[in-house]
C-alpha cells in the first residue's frame, strides 16, 4: 500500500509515522507514507496556501490552484483507489470503512485548514469524505495520521500475531473484553479464576460473555440490529 498525505502543516505528521506499527509497517516495506507540503505547488510568489471565500463568510480557504496542481500531478504518476479529504462533516470513520480500504493500493489523503476547500474540489476530485468523530479539530493531520494508522496495523506483517488485529475491539462488532497479566494477586487483587483454569473452551466462553456484557452496558447502539 501507499499513501499520499496532502497538508500545509507537513511538521506535524512527523512524529506519529515515526513510532511502532506504523514504523513498523515502513520499515517492512509494506507500506510507504509519503507526506507532502502543498506549498510545495503554490505558483504564487510568496508561495501563499490560503484565499478569502467569495461571499460575506468570515475566514479563509485553502487555495485552489496548489491543491489541484499537487493532487493531479500525484494522479499522473500513478492510479489512486480513493481521493480522500478529511473533514469533520464527511462520514464518521468506523471500522468497516477502514478494513474495505486496508485493501487498496494507492490512496491520497487531503488535510483540510481554514475554512476548508473550495467545494468543486469536492465535487469533481474528491471520491471520499472522512470525519474522524464529531468534534472539531484544527486541520485534518491528525484524523490522516489516525487513519494511516488504523489502515497500517491491519495490513498483513505489520503485526506480529496475525490474529490480533481481528481480535480487537469493534472487528467482531463487539467491544474487547478485559485482559489480565502476572501476577494472578496484585496488591490483594485477583484475576478470574477461570483464566487460570487451562481451560480453553471455559475461557472463550467466558470471554465472548464478557465481551457482550461490556458492549451491553458500554455501546447497546452496536448492538442494535443483532439478534443475540
Ligand atoms: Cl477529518 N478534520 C477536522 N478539522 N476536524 C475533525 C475531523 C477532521 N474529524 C473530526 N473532527
Amino acid at each position: 500500500m501507499r499513501i499520499d498525505i496532502l497538508t500545509v502543516l507537513p511538521g506535524l505528521l512527523k512524529g506519529p509515522f515515526d513510532e511502532s506499527i506504523v514504523k513498523r509497517g515502513i520499515d517492512k516495506g509494506l507500506v510507504e507514507v509519503h507526506v507532502h507540503n502543498l506549498r510545495d505547488w503554490s505558483n504564487n510568489k510568496h508561495n501563499k496556501v490560503d484565499d478569502a471565500p467569495f461571499g460575506t463568510a468570515a475566514g479563509m480557504v485553502l487555495a485552489m490552484q496548489p491543491l489541484h496542481d499537487a493532487i493531479t500531478d500525484l494522479q499522473s504518476q500513478r492510479d489512486y483507489d480513493e481521493v480522500i479529504f478529511l473533514t469533520p462533516d464527511g462520514e464518521t470513520l468506523a471500522q468497516p470503512r477502514v478494513n474495505q480500504l486496508s485493501l487498496s493500493g494507492n490512496l491520497m489523503l487531503i488535510c483540510g485548514h481554514y475554512k476548508g476547500i473550495d467545494q468543486r474540489l469536492r465535487d469533481h476530485v474528491i471520491t471520499l469524505e472522512l470525519s474522524i468523530g464529531d468534534y472539531v479539530l484544527s486541520g485534518g493531520e491528525l484524523a490522516a495520521a489516525v487513519l494511516t494508522d488504523a489502515l497500517v496495523r491491519l495490513l498483513p506483517g505489520v503485526i506480529g500475531d496475525e490474529t490480533s488485529a481481528l481480535s480487537d475491539s469493534f472487528q467482531d462488532g463487539l467491544l474487547a473484553p478485559p485482559v489480565y497479566t502476572r501476577p494472578a494477586v496484585y496488591n490483594g487483587w485477583k484475576v478470574p479464576d477461570v483464566l487460570l483454569s487451562g481451560n480453553h473452551a471455559a475461557i472463550d466462553a467466558w470471554q465472548e460473555e464478557q465481551a457482550l456484557a461490556r458492549t451491553k452496558a458500554r455501546r447497546p447502539d452496536l448492538l442494535e440490529g443483532r439478534d443475540l
